[in-house]
């Protein structure tokens, strides 16, 4: 009988990359009755040039693109790629290749892409972040400390007038940044417009009185033509950042707005909504450093990562993962979860750490990250028994003792917005 597939020909335990070659690390599993290195080549063949079966004309030079998986320690397993499969600047094409069908194949049981390492060469095809975490520190002013910023809360539901409110006492609490939620567009109850003109105003007064630098991050998340048009409207406005709902958008409208924002001085922060879809599973989707990594490529300013110690899944290793892939000059390898990565003359991400945090868990958080992040705390300045300018005092005060090397406790006892949150929420971790 004829030989009906070709995997065998995608795998090559001798294989030595080309320096150029994209390398992908995985973590698979076959299914039931099929050996490792079967599963392997069908991984490698249909993210490449392969199909099911073995096809009657073949030109020779395919094989110059064929990817072949070359490295397998246990279920970790490493495919090369060469870099004539892929078209430069076409982020979306690279995943539905690397990250396609495979998926989905029979021929695996769970299939996980944990990261990838991109040839200079590749990277360059992309513009990268506008500005560097010194960048953004010199946009907004500030020198050492983590940037500040609060999600207007409950989520979605008050008018622009109420909103602004709501951010005005954000800032005057000494917080940098107001951000709209991801949810939060243009819906009937507060249009973009509105939120924009109204939060214009306040901001102004708000920086008049404070001596400080205040922006906030307009979510502009709709179809993408809409989303260039309501970016137009915050810079004419003054403002410097806008957000995006970077997963549910897509890389390739990210991109477009990469480029649009990048003629308009705006920064990116980037939403990661719907990340856990494809990132929470251990065994199968993708990971949440490898969704980092394409967004600074592409170029946002700053990423949602997680806190480890909020209310949202993630944990401390997965969160510094993610921090050095956004920050690192040249990334290290970590064990099955990251992998070198050399990042030229791409410029740094902020990562922004949020979900469920508030003033007696800032230790915890500066402790991962260090001062290099983008602190978000919402609900966390917003329950303050005194309101949203105490939270965002009460925070401020918590990251100064940690700058200062004092517990909270020793700062609580000068700063009495610090020892109302203290009183709450303590050292409380949500779930
Ligand atoms: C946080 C938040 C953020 C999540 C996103 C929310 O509010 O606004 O969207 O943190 O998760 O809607 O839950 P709180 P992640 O500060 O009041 O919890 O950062 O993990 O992507
Ligand atoms: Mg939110």
């Amino acid at each position: 009988m004829a030989k009906i597939d070709w995997y065998d020909k995608f795998v090559d335990f001798s294989y030595k990359p080309a320096k150029d070659d994209i390398i992908v690390l995985f973590y698979f599993e076959p299914p039931a009755g099929m050996s490792k290195k079967e599963s392997a080549g069908r991984i490698a063949s249909e993210s490449s040039t392969g199909t099911w079966t073995t096809l009657t004309k073949l030109p020779l030079r395919m094989k110059g693109l064929q990817a072949t998986a070359f490295h397998m320690n246990g279920n970790y397993l490493k495919v090369a790629y060469p870099k004539g499969l892929w078209e430069d600047g076409n982020m979306a094409q690279l995943l539905s290749g690397i990250a396609g069908n495979i998926f989905g194949m029979k021929g695996v049981k769970n299939l996980r892409l944990i990261d990838a390492t991109l040839p200079l060469n590749y990277i360059k095809g992309f513009k990268g972040p506008l500005y560097g975490m010194s960048g953004i520190r010199k946009l907004m002013g500030v020198k050492k400390r983590p940037l500040t910023g609060a999600v207007v809360k409950p989520k979605i539901g008050f008018s622009a007038k109420e909103h602004a409110q709501i951010g005005y006492e954000t800032w005057m609490g000494g917080f940098d940044f107001v951000k709209d939620d991801e949810n939060l567009t243009s819906q009937k109850f507060n249009r973009f417009e509105e939120r924009v003109k109204i939060m214009t105003k306040l901001r102004d007064k708000a920086e008049k009185l404070t001596g400080e630098k205040k922006s906030a991050f307009f979510n502009i998340t709709a179809e993408t033509e809409e989303m260039k048009r309501r970016a137009k409207i915050v810079a004419d406005a003054g403002w410097d950042y806008i957000m995006i709902d970077v997963v549910v958008t897509g890389t390739s409208a990210v991109q477009t707005l990469r480029d649009y924002c990048g003629d308009l001085g705006l920064a990116i922060h980037a939403h990661r909504a719907m990340h856990a879809s494809f990132d929470r599973n251990p065994k199968h989707g993708m990971t949440m450093q490898f969704l980092a990594k394409i967004m600074r490529v592409i170029g946002v300013n700053n990423i949602h990562t997680g806190t480890a110690v909020g209310k949202l899944v993630g944990t401390k290793s997965e969160v510094t993962a993610i921090a050095d892939v956004l920050r690192e000059k040249k990334t290290k390898a970590k064990k099955n979860l990251l992998l070198e990565q050399d990042w030229g003359n791409t410029k740094t991400v902020f990562p922004a750490s949020s979900g469920g945090l508030h003033p007696g868990l800032v230790p915890d958080v500066m402790k991962i990250y260090g001062n290099e992040l983008v602190l978000l705390v919402s609900g966390g300045i917003h329950g303050h028994p005194k309101g949203t300018r105490a939270g965002a005092a009460a925070t401020m005060q918590a990251i100064a003792a940690v700058m200062e090397g004092i517990s909270l406790k020793e700062k609580a006892k000068t700063g009495k917005e610090l020892r109302e949150a203290l009183g709450k929420w303590g050292h409380h971790r949500p779930r």
